[in-house]
């Protein structure tokens, strides 16, 4: 049986990496049997981050990666359903949320002072006292130098935001009032979409990425159908 290699779920989502949210969903999309095993120090994966499955044997880490397996090992076609422009469409989706919306929200946990303090006590709540300060200070500072490395971590606050803002806009765009995004039927990027979408509406972190979010009413009731669709009560 496959086994997911993810973090402990919190924040009352499967998951609060976009990452392992997003492989989750694929792996119940495609109606494969998996194994949960519990993530606590990422550094101790192959490529230091979460997600990893490992499938007969063989470890791949990184989700678009793990999807490339599923489609390529098993009875399984993502995007059975799109045309080759719909694919470029999804896929430029796929790659704006994950490589650049991704650092925003990032930001908005790790960083904003409006959060910090409440993400950390999620995150490392579990772990006792003087420890937690230390390991947290720690996290703290390799975001920060992800974020300086990525670049967006150079901005100001405000400009950091007006860019999450704008893919926020754009994925409403794309989006409109289709039932996923791109039309009737889920494709490979509604579970990257779903896991970032979810992600922002959480409780108890607030930004102006997320208020851009509540703004669009078609996100909630997306986010309800994918629930509804892929991890019902
Ligand atoms: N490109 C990777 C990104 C995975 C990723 O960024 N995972 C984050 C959690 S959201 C992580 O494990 N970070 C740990 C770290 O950077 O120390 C994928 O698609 O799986």
């Amino acid at each position: 049986m496959i086994e997911l290699h993810q973090f402990a779920p919190s924040y009352n989502l499967p998951n609060a990496s976009p990452f392992c949210m997003k492989v989750e969903t694929l792996l119940r999309m495609a109606g494969l049997d998996y194994h949960v095993s519990i993530v606590k120090d990422p550094s101790t994966l192959p490529k230091n981050k979460a997600p990893i499955i490992i499938d007969d044997g063989k470890t791949i880490a990184d989700s678009t990666l793990i999807a490339e397996h599923l489609q390529t090992h098993y009875d399984v076609n993502f995007d059975e359903n799109l045309t080759d422009d719909e694919k470029a469409s999804a896929h430029m989706i796929q790659v704006m949320l994950e490589e650049r919306t991704y650092w925003v929200l990032a930001y908005s946990r790790w960083i904003d002072p409006v959060n910090w303090k409440g993400v950390k006590e999620v995150y490392f709540g579990r772990i006792p006292m003087p420890m937690r300060m230390a390991v947290s200070k720690l996290a703290q500072k390799s975001m920060t130098r992800n974020l300086q490395g990525h670049g967006i971590g150079r901005h100001d606050p405000e400009d950091i935001y007006a860019l999450g803002i704008s893919d926020i806009q754009t994925l409403a765009t794309v989006m409109k009032d289709k039932p996923f995004v791109m039309g009737n039927k889920p494709s490979l990027v509604d579970a990257t979409v779903y896991a970032f979408l979810a992600n922002l509406f959480v409780d108890g972190v607030n930004s102006p990425l997320k208020a851009a979010a509540e703004e669009v009413p078609a996100f909630k009731a997306y986010v309800a159908r994918m629930t509804e669709l892929y991890y019902p009560k």
